[in-house]
């Protein structure tokens, strides 16, 4: 059977501070464990990213730290772009929406909307700021929520309850530029009138099926995505404007246009088409292999996403993919619930945070460890909490004390009895047939859980290799027995060797750095998921190399100054942007 092909996305983020744990677990992770085990599984994918340079999300920062956007752009997408490469995210291209291959892209795909006559143009009266002359839309305005009554909704969007919003419908309105009320001025813009493209979304969303074919299935889903979709069309979708009055974006590429730019929620998905369009250039690729219909053929695309995303990527972008008409639709939109911060929301102006690249600047050796604890603890199907108490212990009871003990003893023990060549088995035991036939089935446990988008259980999976290598040994006692049946220990140590190996092979995704460590230990390359299929991965008389602690224990000292850390900044009020 031919193996299934993938475009991978993880959202852009926006170049307008750094990244936190919270991103890395409901975004970043997720997707690098997927595309990790989906190349293990020789399926052809590219794993797509870049930074988000447009918006007022940009343009905000920049007036605040009194520098222009292209300053703001240039030193976030630097700052996360190494944090990324030094966190060992594997994408194929971290791009940026600045660059002009984008604008090109972007602009190119909204004139042929227009030409088609996909958008309509409105005339309407909007907010404007006669102090800074600025029209309002998005994040320029703030006031009350309608739905829940927070105070500091946007005009876009409202973080306390995700509602959906236009500055229009925002109570006790204000300009977030001079924090004064606004006043109402004439303007066009380009619309998407959404409310015509209720009927098919409904069918699509909910059965898969896109012009009478079935395009995914909807089981593989998450509830929470189609149930937020669902209640967005069933509350009925309105005309959303595509353009914007200022001057920081991809210019509308058509005349009488000055002074507008493209929203940047069309722009910002587009540039995942454009990031793959760079990576193509760069690596001798087509570029339309990888999203146009005629030559993808039935190629998965998935955006990996955070749960505020879920309206741009599973209703607007598809509108605009499939209104352009070359384009394959996605074919599941993991989204990601949130994370929480030792009993609160990260929140960027508290500083309530831990900072990816904070987090490796001082621990740069323990990138594993935080991708563990982020992966067992990561917000699938609800939100969840991160406390530096659960990292310690996570780290120190399943990594050090299930997953490096086991393989610490059997490397130990290898090198003691054998000089590191690996013994030969004789007589297999009731107990040792049992071992082996229960770590067959995990590799499938695993594909299963992974193609399920159910990382967090797929990684709990992996570690029940090493909690079975670890009770085998445990109860085997190999160390007692070596004086008086050393015949048994052979076998003992054989079965204990091929198991590391299998954990080895199951850990690449979710801890690839110490598959690494533990494939140059053992002398033997494991990166291909087939491997699985053969019983003996080191055979008699392999010789393996020393080994070493994988994961030193975490003191008390880390987490206390680390909370010490938090409280500070807490009481410290950070610049970094809402
Ligand atoms: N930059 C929003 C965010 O970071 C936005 C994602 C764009 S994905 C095309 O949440
Ligand atoms: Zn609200």
């Amino acid at each position: 059977m031919k193996k299934a092909t993938y475009t991978v996305t993880a959202a852009l983020p926006y170049a307008n501070g750094p990244l936190h744990l919270g991103h890395v677990a409901g975004v970043y992770l997720p997707a690098d464990i997927f595309v990790r085990f989906l190349r293990m599984n020789a399926h052809d994918v590219a794993f797509i990213c870049g930074s988000d340079e447009h918006g007022a999300a940009i343009t905000l920062r920049a007036k605040k730290e009194g520098v222009s956007p292209q300053e703001i752009v240039d030193k976030y997408n630097h700052l996360i772009k190494n944090a990324f490469e030094q966190f060992n995210i594997s994408f194929d291209i971290f791009h940026r929406t600045s660059d002009q291959l984008h604008h090109e892209t972007s602009a190119d795909f909204f004139k042929k909307l227009h030409d088609q006559g996909k958008f309509t143009k409105q005339t309407s009266d909007q907010y404007y700021d006669e102090e800074f002359q600025q029209f309002l839309a998005d994040r320029y305005i703030a006031g009350e929520c309608p739905k829940c009554a927070n105070p500091n909704a946007y005009g876009d969007q409202c973080e306390k309850c995700g509602s959906d919003l236009s500055p229009t419908d925002l109570k006790n309105p204000k300009s977030t530029l001079s924090g004064k009320s606004p006043v109402l001025k004439s303007t066009s813009h380009w619309y998407l009138p959404m409310d015509q493209h209720e009927v098919w979304l409904k069918e699509w969303i909910q059965n898969g099926v896109l012009d009478g074919v079935q395009q995914h299935d909807p089981k593989t889903w998450r509830n929470q995505v189609i149930g937020q979709c669902m209640s967005w069309i069933n509350g009925g979708l309105k005309p959303r404007a595509m353009t914007r009055d200022l001057d920081w974006g991809v210019k509308v590429p058509l005349p009488n246009a000055e002074g507008k730019v493209l929203y940047v929620w069309l722009d910002a998905p587009i540039g995942y088409i454009s990031a793959t369009k760079q990576w193509a250039l760069d690596n001798g690729k087509d570029w339309k292999d990888y999203w146009c219909k005629d030559q993808a053929g039935d190629r998965k695309l998935v955006h990996f996403i955070g749960k505020d995303n879920i309206v741009f990527h599973a209703i607007i972008f598809p509108i605009l993919l499939k209104d352009h008409g070359d384009f394959i639709l996605p074919d599941n939109v993991p989204a990601y619930e949130f994370l929480n911060l030792e009993g609160d929301k990260f929140s960027t102006s508290r500083n309530w945070a831990v900072w990816l690249h904070e987090y490796l600047a001082s621990y740069p050796e323990k990138v594993d460890e935080l991708k563990y604890v982020l992966s067992a603890i990561a917000p699938e199907s609800k939100d969840s909490e991160f406390t530096w108490k659960e990292y310690q212990t996570r780290v120190n009871s399943e990594l050090a004390d299930i997953y490096g003990n086991f393989v610490n003893r059997t490397l130990v023990l290898t090198q003691k009895y054998y000089e590191g060549i690996v013994p030969k088995p004789l007589n297999f035991e009731e107990v040792d047939l049992q071992v082996l036939e229960e770590l067959k089935e995990i590799p499938n446990r695993i594909s299963k859980l992974i193609y399920a988008y159910k990382l967090r259980d797929a990684q709990a999976e992996m570690m029940q290799i090493a909690r079975i290598g670890n009770k085998y040994l445990a109860d085997q006692e190999p160390w007692k027995l070596i004086k008086t049946n050393p015949e048994r220990v052979q076998t003992i140590m054989y079965i204990a060797l091929q198991i590391t190996a299998k954990l080895t092979l199951a850990s690449s995704p979710f801890l690839p750095d110490t598959s690494i460590k533990l494939q140059n230990i053992l002398n033997k390359k494991l990166g291909d998921w087939s491997d699985f299929l053969n019983d003996e991965l080191l055979s008699p008389g392999h010789l393996i190399g020393e080994p070493m602690i994988l994961f030193p224990k975490i003191e008390d000292s880390l987490v206390n100054s680390e909370l010490e850390r938090l409280k500070n900044n807490d009481d410290v009020k950070s610049n970094f942007p809402q």
